[in-house]
């Protein structure tokens, strides 16, 4: 089967691509080098080099004998994305190809505007070139943990069954996001499970926690081949900014108590989750939501692990959080539907945190200190001072 990875060149567009095609897949890639230019913007870069993605798709045909195809062009452009799926004719398309940093979307209002228009436009072009071509085609599109927020009931899988002055339905479940980005995958979730419901479409939307690690066995295999390990403050996720600030011997920043909690995944299961959703595809007209998380940490355990895991002293830093959420909360996640389709799961322990140890030390050089420290704040423009 023939599998369209949108956000190809990304932290975990590429290795998904990776994993497909050494799985048998026929596996094309496609993205517009937007977030090549993010870092060009902050003044950052990835911690682990990385190769153009020419070189890289180059690299895998060297190394596995595989070859994949590329598309070089944006979402926003409907003609490219309909031309694209009609040539490339896939059974399935997964969609990574969204702007992803809540700070980066809480910046201003200019960059709230460009992370909204970016994935609910983008989303909705790939959606028409769907119903355009071939509306069999498998859609598996990755959302958040964190458009369900933090509410102080149990966490199901995208639907809830509502009990109300007697009558029952089966709705989507309740949203509360706590960004401009993460909004921006609500919207998304609504667009997607319309054009289920009335033309029939077929989509699976995944759900993720936060992810940390950087190696999969196929980027292992050829340095050309490695993925982004992001450290700033506007792209850097808490896990992989806590293994990086460890080895840096600065403070581990946890924003206000470290009472909040969160999903995560190793990068591993990701790729996996993503094969095994492509593989077991929605019915025609299912919108079907797995929340794709293996265990729930709230930040302060995460500093605390980390702290344990390092072979040396580690200070753990609270800071005023920049952002606005419950600093303690309830949080109990079902996450079953992928372990069912046969996922087995990585959970966080020290061999991933000495091998991720051992990838930073080797380029620690790369990272640019003042990058680390919260610029972006949450608060109201006016209420910031
Ligand atoms: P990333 O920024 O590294 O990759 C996204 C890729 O999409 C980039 O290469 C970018 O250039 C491309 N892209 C963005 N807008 C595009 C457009 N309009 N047209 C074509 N290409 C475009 O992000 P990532 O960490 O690999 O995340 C991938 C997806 O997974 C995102 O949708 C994100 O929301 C979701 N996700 C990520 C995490 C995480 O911890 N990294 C957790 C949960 C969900
Ligand atoms: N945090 C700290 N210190 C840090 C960085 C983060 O305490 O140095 C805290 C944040 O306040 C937050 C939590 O850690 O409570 C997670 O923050 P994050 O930056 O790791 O993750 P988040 O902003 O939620 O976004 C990331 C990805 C995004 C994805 C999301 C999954 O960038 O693409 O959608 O994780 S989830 O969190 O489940 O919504």
């Amino acid at each position: 089967m023939r599998v369209l990875v949108l956000g190809g060149d990304g932290y975990l567009g590429w290795p998904t691509a990776l994993h497909l095609s050494d799985a048998g897949y026929d596996v094309a890639v496609l993205d517009n080098l937007a977030r090549r230019g993010y870092d060009e913007e902050l003044g950052v870069d990835s911690l682990v080099p990385i190769a153009d993605l020419e070189t890289r798709v180059t690299a895998w045909e060297q190394v596995s004998g595989r070859r994949l195809a590329c598309y070089v062009g944006d979402l926003l452009d409907a003609e490219f994305v309909l031309d694209t799926v009609r040539e490339f004719a896939p059974g399935a398309i997964v969609h990574f190809a969204e702007q992803r940093a809540a700070p980066y979307s809480m910046i201003d209002r200019a960059h709230a505007v460009y992370t909204q228009h970016n994935n609910v436009i983008g989303t909705l072009n790939l959606l028409f070139a769907i119903a355009e071509t071939d509306p069999d085609i498998h859609l598996v599109k990755l959302g958040t943990m964190g458009e369900y927020g933090t509410p102080d009931i149990d966490i199901e899988e995208g639907w809830l069954e509502i009990e109300h002055n007697g009558r029952r339905d089966r709705m989507l479940y309740p949203k509360r996001p706590g960004s401009f980005y993460h909004l921006s995958k609500v919207h998304d979730s609504h667009n997607i499970e319309f054009t289920c419901r009335v033309w029939s479409l077929r989509a699976t939307d995944l759900n993720q926690g936060v992810v940390y690690g950087q190696q999969t066995p196929q980027t292992a295999r050829d340095e050309r081949l490695a993925t982004r390990l992001d450290y700033d403050a506007v792209f850097g996720t808490v896990l992989n900014r806590f293994v990086i600030q460890a080895v840096l011997g600065q403070p581990l920043t946890v924003y206000g108590g470290g009472g909040q909690t969160r999903g995560l995944i190793d990068i591993r299961d990701t790729v996996e989750c993503i094969r095994l959703a492509v593989e077991h595809p929605a019915a025609r007209g299912e919108f079907r939501v797995f929340n794709q998380m293996t265990e729930a940490m709230s930040v302060a355990q995460i500093a605390d692990v980390v702290a344990e895991a390092f072979p040396g002293p580690v200070h753990i830093d609270h800071l005023d959080n920049p952002r606005v959420e419950a600093p303690e909360h309830y949080y109990n996640v079902k996450h079953t539907g992928l372990v069912e389709l046969g996922l087995q799961p990585h959970l966080l322990g020290d061999t991933l945190l000495e091998s991720l140890f051992d990838i930073v030390a080797t380029h620690k050089n790369r990272v640019e200190s003042e990058a680390l420290q919260p610029q972006i704040r949450w608060r109201a423009p006016v209420d910031q001072g």
